[in-house]
């Protein structure tokens, strides 16, 4: 029997690529550099299914030139690459990686979170560059953690993670809002308090952004948002780029409005606003929160038995959309 045709379409390790290789006839893209839309679309052709990584946009104009394509699989929690009502339309299957990366990436947030608020990059800049030479009573004094009220905006499993480690591991005040309130059981063992956004932005000493981007969230924090929050306060996204307005936030940073931000995720990346780049009160990261080995392989090892599941048997193990199996 011939093998179905699938793209992965980024490098991934070797050994998924060759789990992969013993049920399908596989095309990968090696290099180091991203498919174009046109590579992606021409790739494509004939194939079943596609391994994605979170940056390739499946859309209705792809899902029309690629009639063969019967299921996305991406390399990620987050799908905002694809455009699920028309995946559906096109009976197209979209899976995610949910749950393997969940306590991988709120421990980063919370690094993150701490790196922020104690300034641990501004300080080492400092160092390396020599300008150490006295001590100073507030010298990179930065906000206190412990005790503190942290604010998480986006209460899925990656918030609860980090309402948690605030909660149980640093005697945080814990509060968040979401869509939809937890179940009273879940809150109390996030020990965490639900709250209307306006109060969330006006009483988090440390706000974290974890949830996922859509239309909806496009610049949930722009000017006006971060006007509302403390001058001492400190901004984390682990979530998307595009949920903050790159801009305004580098203006508010430049202008002290808030104290520090923590970004591992930014609109139009790999690119990086410009204006962050020269404030010094943040800390950049490359979109590495989930960067483990062991939790990296795990997503990829789910993305690709998604495929294997579907296109051999017919069941997905993490559907988004199984209303397009009919
Ligand atoms: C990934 C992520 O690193 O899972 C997500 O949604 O943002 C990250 O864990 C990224 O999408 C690459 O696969």
């Amino acid at each position: 029997m011939t093998k179905p045709a699938i793209l992965v379409a980024r490098s991934i390790f070797p050994e998924v690529l060759q789990k992969l290789r013993r049920h399908f006839e596989v095309e990968s893209n090696d290099g180091d550099q991203p498919l174009s839309r046109e590579q992606l679309i021409s790739k494509l052709q004939g194939k079943a299914g596609a391994f994605t990584t979170g940056g390739e946009r499946i859309d209705a104009g792809l899902l029309k030139a690629c009639p063969q394509l019967r299921i996305c699989a991406n390399m990620a929690v987050g799908f905002n690459n694809f455009d699920l009502p028309a995946m559906t339309a096109a009976k197209v299957l979209g899976t995610n990686t949910p749950d393997v990366l969940t306590e991988t990436t709120a421990d980063f947030g919370f690094a993150l979170l701490m790196a922020t608020a104690r300034r641990m990059t501004e300080s080492e800049h400092f160092l390396r560059a020599g300008q150490w030479k006295k001590w100073a009573y507030d010298m990179f004094a930065g906000a206190e953690v412990h005790g503190s009220t942290l604010g998480i905006l986006g209460m899925g499993r990656i918030g609860q993670g980090i309402a948690r480690r605030g909660a149980h591991g640093f005697g945080m005040k814990v509060i968040y809002h979401n869509r939809s309130r937890l179940a009273p059981q879940l809150e109390k063992e996030c020990g965490a308090t639900y709250v209307g956004k306006e109060q969330l932005l006006r009483e988090a000493d440390h706000l974290v952004l974890v949830l996922p981007y859509s239309k909806e969230s496009h610049h949930a924090i722009g000017a006006a948002e971060l006007a509302q929050m403390k001058p001492t306060a400190t901004l984390v996204n682990i979530a998307r780029g595009g949920i903050v307005d790159d801009a305004a936030l580098a203006k508010a940073l430049r202008e002290k409005r808030i104290a520090a931000a923590g970004l591992d995720v930014f609109e139009g990346e790999p690119q990086v606003h410009p204006d962050l780049l020269t404030v010094p009160n943040v800390v950049l990261t490359p979109h590495i929160a989930s960067a483990t080995i062991k939790t990296r392989l795990a997503m990829a090892n789910l993305a690709a038995d998604n495929l294997v599941a579907f296109l051999t048997q017919g069941r997905p193990l993490t559907p988004l959309n199984p209303e397009a199996l009919g």
